[in-house]
């Protein structure tokens, strides 16, 4: 099964997946990444590529063990049910196909996005086989923990695995912890594109800060 260089729909099957973009990731929430809202624009105007999206959403009982309280490393953070886990208000929800959500026992992390599942009980794995996906681009936040565990996960699946490095920020607890995380993917067999180069492979001019809208590369014509 090859894919001519060109063809109209290069993301034919292929899912962006959006990590935890929550508000308690974000600045003014309970576990703020740095510059973690500047992800949003980026990833806004990559979804309209893709013929499926999944968010997904850390989602946490109040006594997770991942907290401080419990003898954990965070501060408390994306309580199910509170405004710091809800989706960030920018980010635009309307090619979103799928929903799932992650880390809602007590007694378990779980960073990676395969480990969650979505309101029916199907895994991510299962909602991207169900869709013919054989390629993910992950995006979204953080690049040293739910953006690792995904894209590690995603390759150990057997899927096509690349990572938006423009749309990804790290926790950076350790100063170069998003670096390392980086290359760790790299070297595990994801590929590291730019938004402007997967824009680029839908022959879609990336978008400068003005917000123009973009166009076909026919423009309207036919009317
Ligand atoms: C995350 C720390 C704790 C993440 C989740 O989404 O990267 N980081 N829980
Ligand atoms: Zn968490």
């Amino acid at each position: 099964m090859t894919r001519k260089h060109g063809e109209a729909t290069p993301f034919r099957q292929a899912a962006l997946i959006i990590v935890d973009v929550q508000n308690d990731f974000c600045p003014g929430g309970r576990l703020a990444v740095p510059d973690g809202d500047r992800v949003v624009p980026v990833i806004n105007q990559l979804a309209p590529l893709f013929p499926v999206v999944v968010t997904t959403q850390d989602w946490h009982p109040a006594n997770h063990c991942s907290f401080e309280a419990q003898g954990g490393p965070w501060p408390p953070h994306c309580v199910q049910g509170s405004a710091g886990a809800e989706l960030h208000p920018a980010l635009d929800r309307q090619h979103v196909t799928a929903r799932v959500k992650k880390g809602m026992r007590a007694d378990a992390d779980a960073y990676s996005g395969f480990e969650g599942t979505d309101d029916t009980g199907h895994t991510l794995a299962e909602i991207l086989r169900q869709h013919g996906v054989t390629e993910i681009y992950v995006t979204g936040l953080a690049t040293d923990y739910c953006v690792r565990a995904t894209v590690l996960d995603g390759l150990k699946q057997g899927f096509k695995v690349h990572v938006v490095t423009d749309a990804i920020r790290g926790v950076n607890v350790k100063p170069g912890d998003d670096a390392r995380a980086l290359e760790e993917m790299r070297s595990a067999g994801a590929s590291l594109e730019t938004s402007a180069e997967v824009l680029s492979h839908a022959d879609v001019p990336a978008r400068g800060s003005t917000g123009a809208a973009y166009r076909g590369s026919e423009g309207s014509v036919g009317e």
